[in-house]
This record gives C-alpha cells, structure tokens and sequence, in this order.
C-alpha cells in the first residue's frame, strides 16, 4: 500500500510541455543524486533521443515495407492466340512432337520475348511464355505467358497487354513473321497451377463423314475422377466449324461457385472471353446441347471437385463445311427463317442477313416462335450481345413468341452473335398480308398479331401488347381494374389472389382494422390468428405461425409421431427437424418428389413436356392397348389413381385389375420400348367406396402393382403431402397426362403439361352451381384456355414446394364442366382431406 502511495506522488505531478512524461522511472523520493540531474539540458538530451528512435523505426518499416511487400510480386498469366500470316499451315503443326512444331513454335516464342522485351511495362516482369497449339487459318498459335509483378505495377501490365500490337518481326536467322490478331487474356492462377499439376489434353481431329466420340473417363459404368481437370482439343479440316453434340450430360448437381463443370470454348485456349457454355448437373436426352464453333477448332474442359460419383458425359463432333453466307434473299408470299444451325446453339461470332420480299401490292410480317437469344432481354440496353434487328429495332433474350410487322412488302432481317455465350437461337416464319384487312375473320393487334375476336376485351392481354385491352368498356360481369385499367371477371374481386397485380381487386374487401383476412376471404379477430384454434375454417389462420411446438392440434397443424403439434407452413420433408422425434424428416417419407432432370422449363414452345420431367406420370392402358387413364407413382408398389376409371361398364369391367397395364417412364405413347420404359401389371384395385358417380366425390383409387418398380432417372414416386399441407389460392401448379388437347378431340401421343392455379373454393362453386364438396380442389384459370381434359384423368395435378424443391401430389385430376371453357375449371380430387384414406390402404 505504502508504494503505491509513492507512486501515485510522482503521478500526480504536472506533465512537461513536450507530452512526454518525465516520472515514468518511479523514482525513490529519497535518490537525491538522480533528482539533481533534472534540468533543461536533461530534457533536450531525451527528447532528441525519443525523437530519433521514432524516424529510426519510421524508417526501418519504410524499408521493410518497400523490400518486403512493394516489391513483392504476384503470378500473372496470359493465354492468348496469334496469327501467323506469312506460312502455310503444315498437318505437322497438329503434332507438338514433330520438329515442323518445335521450329514454328521457337519463332513464336522469340517473337513474343522480343515484343515484351520492348515495352516498359512488360519487360522487367516477364518470366516465360510457350506455345501450346496450332491450329488452321492461315496459322493460329495459342500460347501463353508468365510474368512476376508487384501489385502496385499489376494496372500498368493489364493496360500493357489489352494494347499489345505486333504486325511484322524479324527474327534471328534471318527469319521473319508476320503477326496480326494478337490478342491475350488473364487465366485463373488456382486453375492453371491445377491444370499444370494434374491436367490433360486430349487432342482429337475429325474428317469429313467421321464421327469423333470423346467421355469422361469411365463412362458410363464408372464415375469420373474427382479432382480433375482434363482437356479436349477438338479440330477440323480447314473451312470447316465444329458441330459438338453431348448425347449424355449427367455430372453432378450444379454448385455455385464451382463444384463439377464442363466448359466450351471457341478456342484452342481457356479464355472467358470465348466461352461458348459453362455446363453442370444432367439435361435429359430431349434437350438439344449441340454447339457449333466459328472456327475449325473447339475446347472442351472438365473441372471436377473432390467428388467424382455421377457417370458423366459423352460427346460427339463432326465437321461441318463453314457457311460462305449466312441468311438469304427471300422472295414468296410465306416461308420460315431460322438461326444458322437451329435447333444447336448457333455459332459465335455470325452475322446474316435475310432480305424477304413478298408480292408488291402485300405488306410483310414476322412470327417469331421460338426466340432464346444471349443477352439481358431489354431491348432498353440495345441488347449488347447477341440480336435480330428489322427496320432498326433490336430485340434479344429469351421471348415468349412475338409479331413483328413491315408496313412495306419488303423487310430486312439481321442476327448477329458476338464472340461468347451463345442460345438455341429462333425459328419465324414470314407471311405477306393485305394491307387493308390483315386479320381476317381475326382481331389485329397493333403489333400485326391476330387473336380472335372473343379474346378482344376479357381481361387478359392476348397481344402481349395489351392493345386487345385497351379503350374496353367493362360489362356488367366484369370489374375494372385500377392501374392496368383491365376490364377481370367479377369473380376475381376479393377472391385472395392478386389478379389485377396492383391490388385493386381485393381492396374494397380488406377486413377492418385489427383484423385478420382468411384464405377464404373471412375476416377474424387478429388476437385468434395463431390461437391454436381454425377460427377461419380453412387453416389459414394456424397455417402460417412460424415454428412452434404446441399441443393442441386441428386439422390444419402438423402432427408429429409422438403427437407434438408443430405450427410450421409444411414442416415435412423441409430439411429441418421441427419434430421432436424427428418424425417430419424420416427418410422413407421424405425419398420422393425428386426430379433428376429438374431444368428450368421454357416460357414458349408449346406444352410438350420435357423427358423425364415428371417421372411419377403413370399411363394406364386397359386391354386393347389404349391409353386410358393417368396416375401417380406414390412409392415402388403403389399407385394414386381416380376413382371414375375403375368404375364398370358393359363393355369393360374396368374394376378388374388383370385389364390393366401401367407404363413408367414414358413419354411418347407411341415409344412404349426402351431402356427407360417400364410396364407392370396391376394386382389389387381399391376405389373409394365413397365415391359417387354422379358427384364424383372421393374421387380416388389405389393401385398395386404386381411386383415393384425399379426407381430410375425417369421413374420417381411423388411426395403424398400431409393432410395439414398448405396450398394457398393461387399458388401455381402442373397438370400433366396424354388427353385431348381440345374438348371432344383426339389424346396427344407426347406428355403434355400445363401450369395452372388453385381457385378459390367459393368463387369456384359459385360458378360451378355448388357442385363442389371439401375433397375437391378446383384449379385452372377462369378465363379458360388451359385445363385438363378425357384421357388426364387420374393424373396428377403437382406442386412444387419451394422450401426444398420436392414435389407433392396436390391431386387427382378428377372432373369438369367440358374443357378450357371459360368460369368452368378443372376440378380435381383434394390429396389432403384423403390422407387417412391413402395411409389405410397403401401404409404410406
Ligand atoms: C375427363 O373426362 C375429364 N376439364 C377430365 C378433366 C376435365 C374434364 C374431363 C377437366 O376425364
């Protein structure tokens, strides 16, 4: 205590004005000598010592800095491709053993020593450069370069390169080259070391009527190498491009930012800047992944990861003779255009142009089928990338099929690519029309297309200009709504949904303050929304209360095994365990709803389904072989089916199960062989004994097969949701099956799809004459066009669930009033209220 005393003395006393503190020795009051010493020349003698000290260490971390990190130098490389002007290109060339290769590719690499050499931002970083390619026209040399520069001079290098010329250089021996198109790009450090340390090429040339296949290495019955980086060197004779076909693309599920990939280049080297596509995950067989090179070279690239399980990839090319012109002079009244290679991703780097003429006293216009261009799709940026221009304007993207009209009988047609990325392109046909009536019998929009004359004021933008819409008055059955000015059915005011986008149609029923708005346009109480108690009727109001373990349960709550109640919208199979017990996440009941060939569907191209899209689909043949009914697959041995296809008749006692056929895995009825194809035959048939043939209630029948299916890329079960499964009104789902694509009309032979919407209940059954029961669920849209039909039945009506991207069985396609017609949509059997039902008679 008593030091510290002493201490707290010397403390206290006033500082010098310099800010150094003079006390910090502590001295002993009693050390007279020490205190003797104090005075001016004391002070300046220190000073001078602290200030030294300070610029000394200033200086030493100056120079430490400028040694160790200023001049510290960062790895940079460049590939990049030359051409070489003045030799002819030699077959030797192509082979990097012969002495042909090894003398070009000295020059070349004088060459480029001498260029860096020569310019100051180059020079003293330049490390080493080699040539790694040569391909035809007249010679293009790949190659690429090292240099070590310190950070603060890496700007200064970048600008350098970007500005590199070079055009006539004389070499030793008196050799001389001339150089044009010089151009280089930086590599990803990380994969050139990984390429330098465990990469491969392979170098492969076609011929003319050979087919050049190339795989992953393993393929198909092995899975590829993990961590690998291989390379294949794709060429072609000269005035030919490349034409590269993956027939099997199933690598592993993409991973942002690498996981398993395959790159194409229009290129001899790995450059961003000629990336035709980046690939991952699996296409089925029915996607077209052709590409085409500008050029008589490609690069194809395999990055793995530290998986390498899935089978991978095989591919094939041929040559194809390079197109002298691109496009055409068009003279008929009608014809069709397409992007150079349609369907394959047309070639980078490509310009046509199609100069159409139709008869003189006719004026011209253009649809546009398919339109899947590279580019931001917003005519607003002038489409930077890939585009068709007529008459000036540009259009790019991915569009949903367009009208382009000439109000001349001539019109001019440009595509244009640039040197990457590239789309499967468009197909248009061209018709020639009378000026004064271009639609006949049809309304005209005012972008040329025609609709019919129904469509002119429903409430829908038929046109896709909204000019069908515009200037209507609004019936007495319709509703105007308030920013699109659209004249809606009145059935859509306050129906929950959105229809007018802005609102405006489910305004005027908001319920009052401190209230809440059920799913069925109820207004409760806010206080009992999440009370544990279904004061709407419809769930809504216990559905969606974030997660909470209670106790008391209702129909709308999640039960878990050991009877806790979660309030969680859709706890199952949700990748999270809400339940206790774990019971909302076992893997038996989770394992369904998987789509392996899930790619994103394209807005236009009509409602064929993708192969493999929804592999639970089931076609149910009776004995002479005809499609008759859809179903679900529900697990190996189980089928989800309607009741109505098993009810007898006359003819056909369509109870029995020996009638019955179910075929897996297909597409086109009438491709019911091959390898992804499945049939078995049917042993027990369980229809509903609720149900009623002239309600249709309890619409729904399960099916055994007589032994189990094989589970395979094409044949999935799909989820059974829980009975508290929540499908809010308007929530977006797909009808799929081979029925009449028009009411009264012929089954299609391709799977076809269509997406829909859940409708209200009660707007459903007011326009539906209350022939609606709680175990139907109507969907569809009441302007009509889109809908199941005779043949879908049985089928399933799927719903993708978006908090893990599974699908679950939303119903049955069940009944309705013909098909398409307007204010009459689909009804179908609602899974949710017969889940005790399904668990009864197939354990599931
Ligand atoms: C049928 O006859 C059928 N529009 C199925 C669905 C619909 C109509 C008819 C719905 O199987």
């Amino acid at each position: 205590m008593k030091d510290f005393d002493s201490n707290l003395k010397y403390n206290n006393r006033p500082q010098n004005m310099n800010g150094f503190e003079e006390g910090v020795e502590f001295l002993p009051v009693m050390n007279t000598k020490k205190v003797e010493k104090r005075g001016p020349k004391r002070k300046f003698i220190f000073l001078g010592v602290v200030i030294g000290a300070v610029l000394l260490s200033l200086t030493i971390g100056l120079l430490v800095w400028h040694f160790k990190y200023r001049n510290a130098s960062m790895q940079k490389i460049y590939t990049g491709q030359l051409r070489i002007t003045n030799y002819p290109f030699l077959d030797a060339y192509e082979n990097p053993s012969s002495p042909e290769y090894a003398d070009l590719s000295a020059k070349v690499i004088e060459m480029l020593k001498n260029t860096y050499q020569g310019v100051p931002d180059l020079a003293p970083h330049f490390k080493q450069c080699n040539v790694t390619a040569f391909s035809e026209g007249s010679i293009i040399a790949y190659y690429w370069a090292e240099f070590a520069v310190p950070a603060y001079r890496e700007a200064a290098l970048e600008k350098a390169m970007s500005e590199l010329k070079v055009k006539t250089v004389y070499l030793r021996h008196h050799s001389l080259l001339s150089v044009d198109s010089l151009v280089a790009f930086p590599v990803d450090i990380e994969l050139a070391r990984k390429f330098r340390d465990s990469g491969r090429t392979f170098f492969l040339h076609t011929k003319t009527g050979d087919v050049t296949k190339f795989s992953t290495s393993g393929f198909p019955n092995s899975p590829y190498p993990a961590n690998t980086l291989c390379q294949w060197a794709l060429r072609a004779d000269p005035d030919h491009v490349i034409r590269l076909n993956f027939k099997t693309f199933k690598m592993e599920p993409c991973k942002t930012p690498y996981g398993d990939y395959v790159m194409v280049y229009d290129s001899l080297t790995a450059v961003e800047p000629r990336v035709l596509v980046r690939l991952c995950g699996s296409y089925p067989p029915s996607y077209n992944l052709t590409f085409l090179s500008s050029q008589n070279v490609m690069l194809v690239t395999l990055f793995t990861d530290d998986k390498g399980k899935h089978p991978g990839f095989m591919a094939e090319f041929t040559q194809v003779r390079k197109k002298k012109f691109c496009g055409e002079n068009l003279r008929g009244a009608s014809g069709v255009i397409t992007s150079p290679y349609y369907p394959a991703h047309y070639p980078p780097d490509m310009e046509c142009v199609w100069d159409i003429q139709v008869p003189e006293n006719k004026h011209v216009k253009l649809r546009f089928n398919m339109f899947y261009l590279v580019g931001p799709g917003d005519p607003i940026n002038s489409c930077p990338n890939d585009y068709v221009e007529i008459n000036k304007q540009r259009y790019c993207g991915e569009r949903a099929s367009f009208v382009v009209s000439s109000n001349s009988s001539k019109t001019m047609v440009r595509f244009v690519s640039d040197k990457s990325y590239t789309d499967t392109g468009f197909t248009a046909e061209y018709l020639s029309y009378e000026p004064s009536n271009p639609c006949p019998g049809q309304y005209t929009c005012k972008s040329g297309s025609c609709i019919s004359k129904m469509l002119q004021c429903d409430g829908w933008n038929d046109c896709r200009d909204f000019s069908d819409e515009d200037s209507c008055i609004c019936t007495t059955e319709q509703f105007r709504c308030k920013k699109s000015q659209l004249c809606k059915p009145r059935h859509y005011v306050c129906d929950g949904v959105n229809d007018c986008g802005d609102h405006s149609d489910e305004l005027e029923c908001k319920c009052p303050e401190k209230s809440f708005k059920c799913g069925n346009g109820k207004c409760i109480p806010e206080t009992q929304k999440c009370d544990r108690t279904d004061n709407c009727g419809d769930g809504s109001d216990e559905s969606d209360c974030g997660k909470a373990l209670i106790t008391t349960c209702t129909d709308y709550i999640y039960k878990c095994k050991n009877n806790e109640c979660i309030t969680k919208n859709n706890p199952e199979c949700d990748g999270e365990k809400d339940c206790s017990d774990g019971s909302d996440e076992v893997a038996t009941m989770c394992n369904c709803g998987k789509r392996p060939y899930s790619r994103k569907t394209r807005i236009v191209g009509g409602v064929n389904a993708d192969i493999g899209e929804w592999p639970w689909q089931v076609s149910l043949h009776i004995k002479n072989g005809l499609h008759t009914c859809g179903a679900s697959l529900v697990s190996t041995t189980m089928l989800l089916s309607a009741a109505h296809c098993f009810q007898d008749e006359p003819a056909i006692r369509y109870s029995d199960p020996s009638v019955w056929t179910a075929y897996f895995g297909v597409h086109d009825q009438n491709k019911r062989t091959g390898n992804e194809i499945m049939q078995r035959k049917i042993k027990r048939i369980v229809a509903h004994t609720g149900f009623k043939d002239h309600t249709f209630d309890n619409d729904i029948a399960v099916l055994e097969l007589d032994s189990p299916v094989t589970l395979t890329d094409f044949i999935q079960p799909i989820c059974i949701p829980d009975s508290s499964h929540n499908f809010p009104v308007g929530k977006t789902l797909w009808v799929t099956g081979w029925g009449a694509t028009t009411e009264g009309g012929s089954g299609s032979a391709i799977l076809q799809k269509a997406e829909i919407r859940i409708i209200n209940q009660t707007v459903c059954n007011d326009v539906l004459d209350n022939q609606l029961t709680p175990r139907m669920l109507c969907a569809g849209f009441l302007s009509g066009g889109i809908d199941a039909c005779q043949g879908d039945s049985g089928g399933p009506l799927s719903s993708v669930e978006m908090s893990n991207g599974k699908v679950y069985l939303a119903g049955i396609v069940s009944w309705g009033d013909g098909c398409a017609r307007r204010n009459k949509p689909g009804i179908y059997t609602r899974i949710t209220k017969m889940r005790d039902w399904i668990k009864q008679h197939t354990g599931l």
